[in-house]
């Protein structure tokens, strides 16, 4: 029987990382997957989550089984910190396992309450995002996203393609911080955004994988709380693997919020059932970390502080590269780099310029020219400038 099984395409972030541990040169740049790095190259565990880890360690007297929607606490944390005051009773949650789990749960919520939606994505987005859609037989529409020429958003055409959605379909969003080209929305734009929404009668679904990487842990949700306010149904996966760096605790949360009562019941029990499904009880010890780190005034501010380090420490690094980028190629059309917010930019090179750049300086990012920042420090940027115009950007 497993004999019958067809080989699958590996993923192609996935892949890459392991070319990179692989490549046995000296000074090899690693600007593939999204995870973040400090100056010397190293993703810390965060001291409030060794503060908290160690705190449940004292305390917890049982590893049994909590809810299948998960814990209530961290639920709670997590609107509050997504939402803000605007949580509260419109809210239905589910934990999830990671954000990658959020978005599955998601689809599969769209899938049982209108199995004719279609969901429509950004060209490009997450591959992720694809691959489940295609795994799941799940119809969907690309809206145009990237404008490669200017390196920002395709703002027209982007709103027409949204506008094709129709009431019943699903328009995935990212929160902030685009994956993978590092290009968002103005305020005025996410305006135009819901604007659109409220005319189509089409559903939001929220991908809020990078709260506090771009312009603050605020500031990046409040596209969301905007969003969750204009619109009478709106669908929230949020993940914890970036923001408390936590990535392999798998940690994420599914939100949707309603107008009635009824629908949020419903929605409540669907997703709890769809936990059961697939998983049963989603894993609690990273959202045990979470709501210990959440609701405890300590923590939490120290917790905001590293957070507001690592996300000043990419917008350092976007800076220096743009400055470098200027120098170096005596024109502006690299500032974009200063512009896009999140871990990562695309920068609009060819395939064959990026696989240039991996042969002949060992610098790695993904085939479509997506640079992790984060995989960068002061003494590397140079040379990353100095390869990019090498290969001809
Ligand atoms: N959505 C986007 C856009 C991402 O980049 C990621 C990965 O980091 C996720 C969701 C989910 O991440 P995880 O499943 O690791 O929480
Ligand atoms: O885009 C990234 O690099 C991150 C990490 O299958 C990631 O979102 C990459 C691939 C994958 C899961 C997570």
């Amino acid at each position: 029987m497993l004999g019958n099984l067809k080989p699958q395409a590996p993923d192609k972030i996935l892949s890459l990382m392991a070319e990179f541990k692989a490549d046995t040169r000296q000074g090899k740049i690693d600007l593939g997957v999204g995870v973040y790095k400090d100056p010397t190259g190293l993703t810390p565990v965060m001291r409030a989550v060794k503060k908290a880890e160690q705190k449940i360690w004292e305390t917890q007297n049982t590893k049994s089984y909590t809810a299948l929607a998960g814990e209530p606490e961290y639920r709670d944390a997590m609107s509050s910190m997504v939402l803000g005051a605007l949580g509260g009773d419109r809210v239905a949650s589910v934990g999830t396992v990671g954000g990658t789990g959020a978005i599955r749960q998601a689809l599969e919520l769209v899938r049982m309450a209108n199995p004719d939606a279609v969901i429509h994505v950004s060209d490009p987005t997450w591959p992720n995002h694809v691959s489940i859609l295609n795994f799941m037989g799940q119809a969907y529409e690309m809206y145009p996203y990237f404008d490669n020429e200017t390196r920002g958003i395709a703002f027209e055409a982007m709103l027409d393609g949204i506008g094709k959605a129709k009431k019943g379909d699903v328009v995935l969003l990212h929160g902030c911080c685009h994956n993978p080209t590092g290009a968002n929305p103005t305020a005025e734009q996410w305006d135009a955004i819901a604007e659109s929404l409220e005319k189509t009668g089409a559903t939001p679904l929220i991908d809020l994988a990078y709260q506090g990487f771009g312009d603050g842990l605020d500031e990046d949700a409040a596209a969301t709380r905007m969003i969750a306010e204009r619109l009478p149904e709106v669908l929230i996966a949020a993940s914890c693997s970036k923001n408390f760096g936590i990535y392999r605790e798998r940690t994420g949360i599914l939100m949707t919020l309603t107008n009635d009562a009824k629908s949020r019941d419903l929605s409540q029990g669907a997703m709890a059932y769809l936990n059961r499904q697939n998983y049963s009880f989603p894993p609690d010890h990273g959202a045990r970390i979470v709501s210990t780190i959440l609701t405890d005034d300590a923590l939490k501010a120290d917790w905001k502080a590293e957070l507001e380090e690592v996300r000043q420490t990419m917008l350092g690094l976007r800076t220096q590269l743009a400055d470098e980028l200027r120098t170096l190629s005596g024109s502006d059309k690299f500032d974009f780099i200063a512009r896009h917010r999140g871990m990562f930019s695309r920068i609009g090179a060819t395939p064959e310029q990026v696989a240039r750049m991996k042969e002949d300086a060992g610098i790695y990012m993904v085939g479509d020219s997506r640079l992790n920042i984060a995989g960068l420090n002061r003494d590397t940027v140079p040379i990353l400038a100095r390869a990019i115009v090498e290969a001809g950007v």
